[in-house]
């Protein structure tokens, strides 16, 4: 693929919106394959036009069902949507998780519709740094609307889900009961919460529970709306959609939206830069030269901090 006309003709198909080409740049980008490194870059000046939209929750509280409601809402409209499913405890990748598959197919013939599953291959910290170039690819591949669901189970799933625009998160009755290990973290990056499940008992005292925790976190610029659904019968959707709305209008209006963007761009380079310094540990610290240096420490002749210095020079000071 490093062939110019290569990389040319994968840009122009992605940009035309070619879906075979985007889910191929997606699967590269998800092995961490250096082929996709010269397209991605080529396409980025085509990138920052999307809305994204994560939805995050515990297993099984209807995120998928949510999101198939969603993008039926948002074609309403007539605007195309692009959909990651980040599944980080499937062994599987490559649309290969049924559940999203089956649940989604509705939308399988549309062709303003594109909908994915990523998983990890076992590395989380390259599925953090992939989900973020995936979700470009389908902005450069003219998607209007960018959804990501993900199963809010630990830190890293939290930081993809708040790598959007606008956060949702997804409880249901019985929320409050139980010790959940990130609920802390979910409340914090809630820009709307969603009580899904509403036709079960507890959907009120859920609701209650959340405000309480609201009022108890202290001012905020923006007071995540709380929006009840049962999304296996379409009920408070239109609701969802409009929360999801009023939030991209607050965030326009006062120029955070610009902020945000900037800081979670910093903060990709910044994950950049120490997944490549790591890398370079990994070769530096090792082979027969590394080994000759461990030995002199090992027989006392330098300390460990010289033996540091010898590899990289000695330390700079701020
Ligand atoms: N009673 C009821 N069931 C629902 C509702 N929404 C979803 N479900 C059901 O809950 C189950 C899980 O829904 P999913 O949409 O797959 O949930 P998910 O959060 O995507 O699940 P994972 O991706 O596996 O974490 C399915 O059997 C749904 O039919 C709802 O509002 N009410
Ligand atoms: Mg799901």
């Amino acid at each position: 693929m490093g062939d110019r006309v290569g990389v040319t003709r994968l840009v122009a198909d992605t940009i035309a919106g070619d879906r075979g080409t985007v889910a191929r740049l997606i699967s590269l980008v998800e092995s961490g394959a250096p082929e996709a490194v010269e397209v991605v870059a080529a396409l980025y000046p085509r990138t920052g036009r999307a809305y994204t939209v994560g939805i995050i929750g515990a297993p099984g509280a209807g995120k998928s069902t949510l999101t198939d409601q969603l993008i039926a809402r948002i074609r309403r409209d007539g605007d195309e949507v692009g959909v990651l499913a980040v599944d980080p405890t499937s062994p599987f990748t490559g649309g290969a998780i049924l559940g999203d598959r089956v649940r989604m197919q509705d939308h399988a013939t549309d062709p303003g519709v594109f909908i994915r599953s990523m998983a990890t291959r076992g590395h989380l910290g390259g599925l953090a740094l992939a989900v973020p170039q995936a979700m470009r690819l389908l902005d450069a591949a003219g998607k209007p609307w960018v959804l990501i669901e993900t199963v809010g189970v630990g830190q890293v799933e939290v930081e993809i889900a708040d790598a959007a625009d606008t956060t949702v998160v997804v409880v249901n009755p019985g929320w409050g009961d139980g010790v959940q290990a990130n609920k802390a973290g979910l409340l914090e990056i809630a820009d709307v919460f969603v009580v899904n499940k509403a036709d079960r008992p507890g959907g009120d005292a859920a609701t209650r529970d959340l405000l309480q925790m609201l009022e108890l976190s202290g001012e905020r610029a923006w007071v995540p709306p709380i929006v009840s659904t049962i999304a296996t019968e379409g009920t408070g959707i239109d609701e969802l959609f409009e929360a999801i709305l009023a939030h991209r209008s607050f965030l326009e209006a006062d120029g955070s939206l610009d902020r945000r963007r900037r800081a979670r761009l910093a903060d990709e380079v910044r994950a950049l830069v120490l997944a490549r310094l790591a890398a370079q540990t990994d070769a530096v610290c090792s082979g027969p030269e590394f080994d000759a240096l461990v030995a002199r420490v090992a027989d006392r002749e330098i300390d460990p901090a010289a033996a540091a210095t010898s590899i990289l020079g000695p330390p700079r000071t701020p």
